[in-house]
């Protein structure tokens, strides 16, 4: 028997863990791709999902999108005939050339976003778009913004969070508003399991991480800024405050300890609905520190998600948790890697001032003939993953908007194209992958061929820029230079085939401790609790104690988080995981069911002012009354009503960064048999 080959790479999906992946082959044909038992993350398990579909659609020559495609059918009909890569380039770059001749690159309108986070095929195609000076859909506003400008303003930084491997030194890891069941499913399973201190997990749903933990506080949604301050009055209260550390280190303290005053406890269960006890245990084990605190993405996808981050964020600041082993916050851990963002997008290219927009004004955008004459969408399947479905498929039937779709399978955003480009996976090409949570370098490294004709992004792009007569030399830099250049910037000594054969480093030896020099990159080069900054920029001075106010009127909070069985949108198209996540359901506490004379089972309809969705409801005592949870990420034209939880999504902004509040949004809920259709 032929010996079998064994290739490490790595898995590039938007997710915490970027698992080492083993592709095993045998006779130069891929038999299976699984986790790699040496990476230290996820120890030769990948998570339920990957397994499935790096083994499934991934490899499946009848799912993939094989050829360029043209189409002949309508605008979201899906019907297209296969032409080739001449073809398809010719087409898109007389159209844009026309675009660009009468109308300038502002009205070229291109989104992308998290369908690889692999570095060269996430940002070597801005380098394209910078050229032509394209209006961008800022990506972070349909997931991380308000988080980011909140953590920006208050440290300087969102991008230098604790180093996971500094757990051993923590007596506390507060996770809030993460689910790392889902969302980093090994950080759960050996991550936090293994962490010697004591687990606190503060989230409305009783996830399986919730389930697990030492101390669990199951606040209302939306109340979280009313909690932290709860928590600082004990922590207050209890002389845990480090008076030294904010003499030195922060601004603005002084503006928040007079609102602290009647933030007692027994007030935060008025409002969260957290039992006073419990928020006295947490604070005080927080306090006590060293601590750890995980800020999920989740908890800012709120109308005030950005005051949340702010009221969290000073918990650090206030205890002296910050620049020493054990402590710190993590956001998203995309610093410490020494890779240049510029060299990797060159947005000197732009020819005049970059434009974006946020994709909550994403639908109204592509309703204006004048400001959208074409469209690119690329990593990004928006009929599935953005808010106002309907109206944004309204908008994708203009017949005047050119509009190119690049993915690797039939969405229902490429349904709408003119023109479909097809992208080659993860498994057939090399590039460079950086976790978020640890502070890690990883080559992606090629397995097999593209499948079919399909092409990596950046392949795409340095064709279709020749095709336009474009001549900048960095518009067609060679993926083997890129490896080289980015390796060298990293500093970690190994260049693209000595990273192959151990497939993951660390950056450091020894756990990366952030602002450990006390130095913060803000105007007062302190932690700018309150400050004249914020004040400047249209927000209140200082964190406020703020708690939404319940939805009326008989009306539930739709929480549409993470799936376990799904990444995003990705695998909602493989058959096996279709099997896993069966019928489109919404789950309810079984008291709120049963006070609205619902039962497990049953169908309902969940309904407000932009869209309706049909579900099968389950009832749990994980989720709290008055609220409804509906995973994220179905693929709407593979369900009978043909949309997903985002036809539910008004698009409403945040209060920083124009950002998503996805989790703040309100449904009403009937039996379906009440419905007329
Ligand atoms: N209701 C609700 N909606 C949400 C959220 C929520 O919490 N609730 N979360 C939001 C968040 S956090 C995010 S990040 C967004 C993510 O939304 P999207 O960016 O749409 O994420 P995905 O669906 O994972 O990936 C998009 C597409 O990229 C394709 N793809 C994968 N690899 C490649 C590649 O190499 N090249 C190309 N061209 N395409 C590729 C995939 O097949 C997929 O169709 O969704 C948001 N939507
Ligand atoms: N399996 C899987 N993994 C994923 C993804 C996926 O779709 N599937 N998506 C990836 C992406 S793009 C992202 S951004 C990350 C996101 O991963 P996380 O950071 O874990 O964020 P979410 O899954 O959106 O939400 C996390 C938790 O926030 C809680 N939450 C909602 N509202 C509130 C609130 O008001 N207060 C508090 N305290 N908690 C609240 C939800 O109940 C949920 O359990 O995951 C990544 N990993
Ligand atoms: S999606 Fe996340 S957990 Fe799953 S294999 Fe990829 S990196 Fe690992
Ligand atoms: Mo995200």
């Amino acid at each position: 028997m032929d010996a079998l080959e064994k290739i490490k790479t790595t898995c590039p999906r938007d997710c915490y863990d970027a698992c080492g992946v083993l592709v095993v082959k045998e006779r130069g044909h891929v038999l299976k791709v699984m986790g790699d038992p040496d990476h230290p993350h996820n120890r030769g398990t990948l998570c339920g999902k990957c397994t499935l579909a790096y083994n499934g659609a991934w490899r499946d020559p009848d799912a993939r999108i094989l050829d360029p495609l043209k189409r002949i059918g309508l605008k979201g009909e899906g019907r297209f005939e296969r032409i080739c890569w001449d073809e398809a380039l010719e087409t898109v770059a007389s159209k844009l050339t026309d675009v660009l001749e009468g109308s300038g690159g502002s009205s070229i309108v291109h989104t992308h976003y998290t369908g690889t986070f692999s570095l060269m095929a996430y940002g070597f195609p801005l380098r394209f778009f910078n050229r032509i000076g394209a209006t961008e859909v800022d990506p972070d506003t349909v997931c991380n913004k308000a988080g980011h400008v909140a953590l920006e303003m208050t440290y300087g930084t969102s991008l230098d969070g604790f180093d996971p491997r500094s757990a051993s030194d923590a007596a506390c890891i507060m996770v809030w508003g993460a689910n790392p069941s889902a969302s980093a499913p090994h950080a759960h399973r050996y991550w936090l399991a293994e962490a010697p201190g004591k687990i606190i997990v503060i989230d409305p749903i009783r996830h399986a991480t919730a389930a697990a933990a030492d101390i669990y506080l199951q606040p209302y949604p939306g109340t979280d800024a009313a909690l932290a301050f709860a928590l600082l009055h004990v922590i207050k209260r209890e002389g845990l405050i480090d008076k030294e550390f904010i003499t030195a280190n922060t601004v603005g303290w002084d503006e928040v300890t007079p609102a602290l005053v009647d933030c007692t406890p027994e007030w935060g269960e008025k409002v969260t609905g957290i039992p006073a006890s419990l928020i006295e245990q947490a604070a005080i084990i927080y306090g006590r520190g060293p601590s750890l605190l995980w800020l999920g993405q989740g908890l800012q996808r709120q109308s005030t998600g950005g005051n949340v981050f702010r009221a969290c964020a000073m918990l650090p600041a206030t205890t002296g948790n910050i620049g020493k082993p054990g402590a710190g916050f993590l956001y998203l851990n995309c610093g410490g890697r020494n890779i240049d963002s510029d060299y990797v997008m060159s947005p000197h290219l732009n020819p005049g001032v970059p434009k974006s927009i946020s994709h909550m004004d994403f639908a109204a955008h592509l309703e204006n003939v004048e400001s959208s004459r074409a469209l690119f969408c690329w990593n990004n399947n928006i009929v599935a993953s953005c808010p106002q479905q309907n109206r944004l498929r309204q908008a994708l039937k203009r017949e005047d908007l050119f509009t190119v779709a690049i993915d690797l399978f039939a969405t229902d955003t490429t349904d709408y194209a003119d023109i479909v480009l097809p992208a080659a996976g993860f498994l057939e090409f090399d590039d460079l992958v950086c976790s978020y949570f640890n502070y890690t370098i990883s080559a992606q490294v090629k397995a097999m061929e593209p499948m079919g004709e399909s092409l990596p992004n950046q392949e795409i792009f340095r064709r279709l820029a020749e095709k336009m007569g474009f001549t900048e030399p960095e518009l067609f830099e060679n993926d083997n230079d890129l490896l080289d250049s980015l390796l060298r910037q990293s500093g970690i000594g190994l260049d693209f085939n000595a990273l192959s054969k151990v497939g993951t480093v660390y950056v450091s030896s020894f756990p990366v401790v952030p602002f450990a020099d006390a130095n913060f990159a803000t105007p007062s080069g302190k932690i700018e609790i309150a400050s004249d900054a914020f004040e400047a920029a249209g927000f209140p001075r200082a964190p406020q104690p703020w708690a939404d106010e319940r939805p009326r009127g008989g009306r539930l909070r739709l929480l549409s988080p993470a799936s376990p069985w799904l990444m995003n949108s990705s695998y909602g198209n493989d058959a096996k995981i279709r099997n896993r996540t069966g019928q489109a359901d919404v789950t309810l506490n079984i008291d709120e069911a049963h006070s609205r004379s619902l039962s497990d089972g049953d169908a309902v309809v969940l309904f407000n002012e932009v869209g309706r969705l049909p579900l099968r409801l389950i009832v749990s005592e994980h989720v709290p009354r008055g609220v409804a949870l509906v995973p994220k990420g179905r693929w709407p034209k593979l369900d009978p009503s043909r949309a997903n939880v985002n036809v539910l999504n008004n698009g409403r902004k945040s209060d920083m960064g124009e950002s998503s509040s996805v989790h703040s949004v309100e449904v009403e809920i009937m039996s379906a048999d009440k419905t007329v259709d």
